[in-house]
């Protein structure tokens, strides 16, 4: 018969309860947070190279001082998420394995080109913006762990959409090459930043299973939905037009409408032949193997440490 054990899981989730790390549960909830939460923390870290290809750049000490911090925040991002994957029984070294050897997904976002200082811009007010939308449903997901970095993901996120937005103004109040330089880049971001919540519901695999668990909170769509109703006008008050030629005001579903996101790109992106994946893999790898040595001077000294402790 039923198995017992899977019946209260189940009651708990379905009463708004929390799922801790030493309460029984489904082995496919297990492997999917593992999953969900690993591909979480890659993006992370995968997501510091577009940016930190613009600090050496940045315009101002103050634009450079943020971005910094932006960008560290990020690490620190990747790390609590994959202590939360560690909390389901994952080892840290087996999903970076997963990473490096090209057998993990990360959000395809990332492997776009940062071609001038307005994306800096963009990839703030709409990665951040969608990553906002997306970690905000998270924040009342049954896995407790999860639940809860994402409270504190949240807060340091929207710092990051700001300091994104606040670059645009600038740009679109500035001169008239800057502010071609805004449009360009909205141009270029749009689309691929509508794929980060996923491929449309009637063709998401994961979603119903997911949502039954309240992994999920919102489908792909309708998160995808609250991203357009929030960034047209933001692209309004920039002066800013989003390259789609069928967004418009549906009074009746009170929504915007809009175009058929592009796909094929999307499915090619994620089979690792966008512009930079290549790029992007090659970089952590060569992290990994610069920073191999101190792993090895570390668990050296712990080794003589345990010795001398034994004498
Ligand atoms: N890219 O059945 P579904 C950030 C995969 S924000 C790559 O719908 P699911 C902050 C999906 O994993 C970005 N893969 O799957 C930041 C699944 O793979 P499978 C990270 C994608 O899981 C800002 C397959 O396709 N945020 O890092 C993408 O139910 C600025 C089928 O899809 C998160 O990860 C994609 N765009 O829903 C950092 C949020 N979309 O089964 C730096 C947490 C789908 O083959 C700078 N994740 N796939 O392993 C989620 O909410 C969900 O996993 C979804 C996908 C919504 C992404």
């Amino acid at each position: 018969g039923p198995d017992p054990r899977e019946a209260a899981f189940q009651a708990t989730v379905d009463s708004e309860g929390k799922i801790e790390p030493k309460d029984w549960m489904p082995e496919a909830y297990r492997k999917t947070l593992i999953r969900q939460i690993s591909q979480h923390a890659h993006s992370e870290i995968i997501g510091m190279q577009p940016e930190g290809n613009w600090i050496g750049r940045a315009p101002t000490l103050r634009r450079k001082v943020a971005l910094v911090a932006k960008v560290q925040d990020e690490a620190g991002h990747g790390l609590y998420l994959y202590s939360a994957a560690e909390t389901l029984g994952a080892s840290r070294d087996d999903m970076v394995d997963a990473l490096i050897d090209g057998r993990a997904k990360y959000s395809t976002i990332f492997n776009y080109p940062t071609l001038t200082w307005a994306d800096i811009g963009t990839i703030g007010w709409l990665v951040d913006g969608a990553a906002i939308i997306n970690q905000v449903a998270l924040c009342r997901t049954s896995y407790g762990p999860y639940a809860r970095a994402m409270v504190r993901i949240c807060k340091e996120e929207s710092f990051h959409q700001r300091q994104g937005y606040e670059i645009l103004v600038d740009l679109c109040q500035g001169t008239a090459e800057q502010k071609r330089m805004a449009q360009e880049s909205l141009n270029r971001w749009w689309w691929p930043a509508l794929m980060m919540f996923g491929p449309s519901d009637d063709n998401s695999p994961n979603s119903a299973q997911s949502m039954a668990w309240k992994i999920k909170r919102l489908s792909n769509d309708e998160l995808r939905q609250r991203f357009v109703d929030q960034s047209v006008p933001q692209a309004e008050y920039l002066g800013l037009t989003i390259p789609d030629p069928d967004l418009k005001w549906n009074a009746e579903r009170g929504h915007y409408d809009f175009g058929e996101v592009p796909w094929d790109e999307f499915m090619e992106v994620l089979k690792g032949n966008g512009p930079c994946n290549r790029q992007r893999m090659e970089a952590r790898r060569k992290a990994r193997d610069d920073g191999a040595w101190v792993r090895e001077a570390a668990l050296a000294h712990a080794a003589k440490r345990a010795a001398r402790a034994e004498k």
